[in-house]
């Protein structure tokens, strides 16, 4: 049987302890972190490093096997769960952390490193990773940069494409591409990390990146702002934006998911009532500059009327307390039922419009659908999480990204397309950039047995 002989392979590659079978072996592997996409893999196989990699795409090409590339399995789109019987091929083995490069600020990591891991070790070299989240301790290097995954400092740094120097991946047919010496500048050819980064495993698997690392700014002031609309809010970040050079992050949440967020948390409000939006504020520097960036960024908000009143923590340890208001959404979204996660990003005149436009839509078609938003609201970028839906109800989503496509916004911001988004993006892209994306699927997984059903149809 054809099932058989791919094990007795994929034993050869990896080693017995490393091809789970048993259903209690590979459930961790078959769930996403929300609870609302699972199947079940044929097997799960735990390659250590490049080499076994390609060996195990091999042996998947020969018995034409569908591979489901996976990290750490912090996706929320259903990108890198079975969906049927594939393979899951999980790279966590593939965690190496070579010495950062402390003269230039790079560090070479496995696809399978942990971003908080990586962060130690370039904080420990004075630098710092430029991406960072609230999955900092589970999600991998190589599904950040599968999934060009964004996080809260982008206004600032980018997301993972921007950190990006070079990468190695191995094509479906067991071929290794890429570049890893990770020249500052490079105009020789296709950009083919650029093309790997955000494919979602779909064109090849990556299995090594090359970082570029960003200046570690120990100096650092985090001001929770409360105020009376999120119309309100979006003024002051414009605000901010424009006036704050040392600006790192740009948060927005609202009472729902707040209150959410305390009684998970066990946590105090952070005023003496509630606010129908709150701003967390995050500035950053060296040099022993604190006061100085307390001073600046209490000055431009006191020029703020909208602001009615502020949080201002300067330790760590009151920091971390006011992140938590922002940070724990996820974790507390999930705790309260299986959501449905819509990630999307509007242009900053059309934010207001969007939310009551949503608001309206699902009066009318979802009244039971409880909304809870928060996100990156220096980047446009909303984070629209409904519960209350069948785990395989898409109509109600379809309708507020369509709302999202309308208003000149995108249905994915830096979550990606996974399965979830996969309708409204045949919806929302262009003809001819579908067409592109088909071709150059086929042309490197002719097979098309990387990730299939994800992102692209071939
Ligand atoms: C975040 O910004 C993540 O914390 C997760 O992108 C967003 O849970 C979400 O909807
Ligand atoms: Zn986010």
């Amino acid at each position: 049987m054809v099932g058989d002989a791919l094990i007795d392979a994929l034993v050869g590659v990896v080693g017995p302890a490393n091809v789970l079978i048993d259903a209690d072996l590979r459930a961790g592997y078959e769930t996403d972190w929300t609870g609302r996409f699972h199947g079940s893999a044929r097997c799960v196989v735990r390659p250590a490093n490049t080499d076994e990699v390609a060996g195990v795409l091999r042996a998947c090409s020969s018995a034409a096997t569908a591979v489901v590339p996976q990290g750490g399995n912090t996706g929320l789109v259903g990108g890198s769960v079975p969906r049927g019987a594939e393979v899951v091929l999980s790279l966590r083995r593939l965690d190496v952390i070579e010495p950062v490069d402390a003269r230039h600020g790079s560090v070479v990591v496995g696809a399978g490193a942990v971003l908080g891991a990586v962060r130690t070790d370039a904080r420990a070299a004075g630098w710092d990773v430029g991406v960072d989240m609230a999955s900092r301790d589970t999600a991998t290097i190589g599904g950040m940069v599968s999934t060009n995954a964004g996080g809260v400092h982008v206004l600032r740094y980018g997301s993972m494409r921007e950190q990006v120097l070079g990468l190695e991946a191995v094509l479906a047919d067991g071929r290794v591409v890429g570049r890893i010496p990770g020249l500052r500048k490079d105009n020789t050819g296709y950009d083919l990390a650029g093309l790997l980064t955000g494919a979602e495993g779909t064109l090849a698997v990556i299995t090594r990146v090359h970082l570029s690392l960003v200046p570690h700014l120990p100096d650092r002031v985090v001001t929770l702002c409360a105020l009376d609309s999120f119309a309100d809010a979006v003024t002051v970040s414009g605000a901010l934006r424009k006036k704050i050079d040392s600006l790192v992050a740009l948060e927005v949440f609202f009472p729902e998911g707040l209150a959410l967020v305390c009684e998970h948390a066990g946590l105090q409000l952070p005023f003496d009532r509630s606010y129908p939006a709150y701003l967390l504020v995050e500035c950053a520097a060296h040099g022993g500059r604190a006061n100085s960036l307390v001073e600046e960024l209490g000055s431009v908000l006191g020029e703020c009327p909208q602001v009615q009143t502020t949080a201002v923590a300067v330790d760590a340890t009151s920091r971390a307390r006011l992140w938590a208001y922002r940070d724990r959404h996820t974790e507390a979204i999930n705790a309260a039922g299986i959501p449905h996660k819509l990630d999307v990003t509007l242009p900053f005149d059309r934010l207001v419009d969007f939310e009551r436009a949503v608001r309206s839509y699902l009066d009318e078609v979802a009244p039971h659908t409880r909304v809870v938003w928060f996100g990156h609201v220096g980047d446009g970028n909303l984070h629209v999480n409904l519960l209350g839906l069948q785990p395989d109800e898409f109509a109600v989503d379809d309708g507020v990204l369509d709302l999202v496509t309308a208003m000149g916004g995108s249905i994915s911001a830096e979550h990606g397309i996974g399965i979830a988004k996969r309708a409204a993006f045949e919806r929302s892209a262009g003809a001819a950039d579908l067409a592109s994306m088909s071709a150059i699927k086929r042309a490197l997984d002719p097979g098309g047995i990387l990730n299939p059903g994800v992102l692209v149809t071939p």
